[in-house]
């Protein structure tokens, strides 16, 4: 399948973006790709790779050109078997996409949602009482970014309270077998049939309480929007999509502030700030750092032709670190307009679940900046290595009351 190197015109690169060292300090191989040109050929996986922001976002909003229905991770759908049953979000093109993303599109808006925000405060204004009565040292990780979304997600869709210790495992899982096949989705594949199952199980009709967003969209089946045999994978999309995805964010806008005291002290005086932090942390961290389109036409990019049916690799986090878009693209800095970050993807795709995103951080911000004067990390941190997810594993916190 290779094609030989004389017909590639792009710069070459022998790195290996789904690595240890790359996976443990993406910036230096995105600084290095972005420098290599616009579109670069990753000998390593025979697919081409873009690095900056306006190829990036440009590739993002042409769903025509670059298509999803072949699969966003690195595996071609149109030569090899997928592992699970597609995405009818991610996984899909015009006009397959567009009914599901519809009936989602309603069901996460920003004004439907709206209801969820006085109860989750008062979870979240518990959550943090009850780890302060414990003490002033926690892990930002698992007492915060992961308890939170694990505390208010599974019951705003619906699901059992059994079984929820699944749920990242899985998201875990998935986001690697995005990548290669390597030691990553090995260590995943001996639970990935109880996995399946047990996310599975979540999705049938019976088993929703009768308002959440799992209700929701049976209700569209119903009401024949979509069909009964598409309701239970835009479920299973939300319990996919919708939880290592918050918790890595929270995570990431908690090490952002942990490590920029002064901008938590702005976030202070104007809680109001709260929106623009988590989404200046979405950019800076990008806790989806890349996803796979397919050519479905022969493109010039920056005088590279790539053919019809190629695997490309867009990487959001260098385009979201992109010198050639964002001043001081380094500084988490909450004066700045994050807005335009791909952080959540762009165009037809983009992250539909973003208004659930944003309110849980607004939440949970508000609840910590309260009560907590400062934060500082107490010891040493610990990346969770995925080959799609920028991630924390742990983040040792103290903070100051006040
Ligand atoms: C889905 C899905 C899974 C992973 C990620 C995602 C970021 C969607 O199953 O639809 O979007």
């Amino acid at each position: 399948m290779t094609a030989p190197l004389s017909t590639i015109d792009a710069p070459l690169s022998d790195a290996d973006p789904f690595s240890y060292d790359i996976l443990e300090d993406p910036l230096p191989f995105q600084a290095e790709l972005r420098a290599a040109g616009p579109v670069v050929y990753l000998r390593k996986y025979d697919v081409y790779a873009m690095g900056r922001y306006d190829e990036v976002h440009a590739a993002l909003t042409d769903w025509q050109t670059f298509q999803s229905a072949a699969g966003v991770g690195l595996s071609n759908f149109r030569y090899e078997k997928p592992w699970r049953p597609p995405s009818l979000l991610l996984e899909a093109d015009p006009p397959h996409h567009d009914a599901p993303r519809a009936v989602l599109t309603k069901i996460l808006g920003p004004r439907e949602i709206r209801g969820l925000a006085d109860a989750w405060a008062a979870d979240a204004e518990e959550l943090v009482e009850d780890l302060l009565a414990k003490g002033t040292e926690f892990d930002a990780v698992t007492d915060l970014a992961a308890a939170f979304p694990l505390r208010v997600f599974p019951d705003a869709v619906g699901i059992p309270k059994d079984g929820r210790e699944h749920l990242l495992p899985y998201g875990d899982h998935v986001f690697n077998a995005f990548g290669p096949p390597n030691e990553l989705v090995a260590k995943g594949a001996p639970r990935v049939a109880e996995l399946s199952a047990s996310i599975a199980t979540k999705c049938a009709r019976d088993v929703l309480t009768p308002d959440g967003f799992g209700a929701q969209i049976w209700a569209a089946a119903d009401r024949g929007d979509i069909t009964e045999a598409q309701a239970p994978l835009i479920i299973r999309s939300l319990l996919t999509a919708g939880v290592d995805t918050t918790v890595n964010g929270l995570a990431a806008v908690l090490y952002a502030f942990a490590t920029n005291p002064d901008q938590w002290a702005r976030l202070r005086e104007d809680p109001a700030l709260s929106r623009t932090a988590f989404d200046e942390a979405v950019r800076f961290e990008s806790p989806v750092q890349t996803f796979f389109r397919t050519t479905a036409r022969d493109i010039e990019i920056g005088g590279t032709v790539i053919p019809e049916g190629r695997k490309i690799l867009m990487f959001l986090g260098s385009a979201n670190r992109d010198p050639r878009r964002w001043e001081n693209p380094d500084a988490f800095d909450l004066s700045r307009d994050p807005s335009g970050h791909v952080g959540f993807g762009f165009g037809i795709h983009q992250c539909v679940g973003q208004h659930v995103a944003r309110l849980e951080a607004a939440t949970i911000l508000n609840a910590l900046s309260k009560r907590i004067a400062s934060i500082e990390i107490s010891g040493p941190t610990r990346r969770h290595h995925n080959n799609t997810l920028r991630a924390w594993e742990s983040l040792p916190v103290r903070v100051k009351l006040g």
